[in-house]
């Protein structure tokens, strides 16, 4: 069975990344979107609220988990026999970050990763953005999962 990880801090899912997660789905017979929990970056959005929102968008996919990760990915990765990691890249200004993440992850067990190139239509979009946008009552509808947009409006109020 090959299998692959989707890891990301996914503060919330956006639709750029559920576009990676689809297309890794289309190439393994299992997908485990990983998102760490000792991830440094403040965040908005809890572990288990950032698990429950990827599960609910990742519904329509049945070779699809989520699970949350403590420690380093390669350890993960390692305990459960998984060879390969699939992330996206938006432009060169994710290339430097994810090459450093990609060979220190390589150098560390082995661990192979596969970069999709972004879908146009989101590479200009992270999760950052759409924080931003919706806290000042932008409209973010069409950029994330219908349950995001939904904990978007709880979390910052609606305008
Ligand atoms: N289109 C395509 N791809 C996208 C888009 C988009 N619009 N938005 C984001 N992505 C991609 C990113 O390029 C990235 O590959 C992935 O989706 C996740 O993005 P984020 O922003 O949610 O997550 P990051 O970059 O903060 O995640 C970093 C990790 C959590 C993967 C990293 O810190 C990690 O692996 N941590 C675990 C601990 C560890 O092992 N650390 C050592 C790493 S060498």
């Amino acid at each position: 069975m090959r299998r692959c990880l989707c890891p990301g801090s996914f503060d919330p899912v956006t639709n750029g990344h559920l576009d990676v997660i689809e297309r890794a789905a289309s190439l393994f017979d299992e997908v485990i979107v990983a998102v760490p929990a000792n991830v440094s970056k403040k965040s908005l959005f809890t572990v288990d609220e950032r698990v429950d929102m990827l599960g609910k968008a990742c519904a329509h996919l049945p070779h699809v988990r989520i699970e949350s990760v403590e420690g380093l990915l390669v350890d993960f990765a390692r305990e459960r026999g998984i060879p390969a990691v699939v992330k996206g890249l938006r432009a060169v200004t994710d290339f430097d970050y994810e090459l450093q993440m990609a060979q220190m992850n390589h150098r560390l067990s082995g661990l192979e990763t596969l970069f999709v190139a972004t879908n146009p239509e989101y590479s200009f979009l992270s999760s950052s953005l759409v924080k931003e946008v919706a806290s000042y009552g932008g409209d973010v509808a069409g950029l994330v999962p219908e349950v995001v947009l939904q904990r978007l409006h709880e979390r910052l109020g609606r305008r």
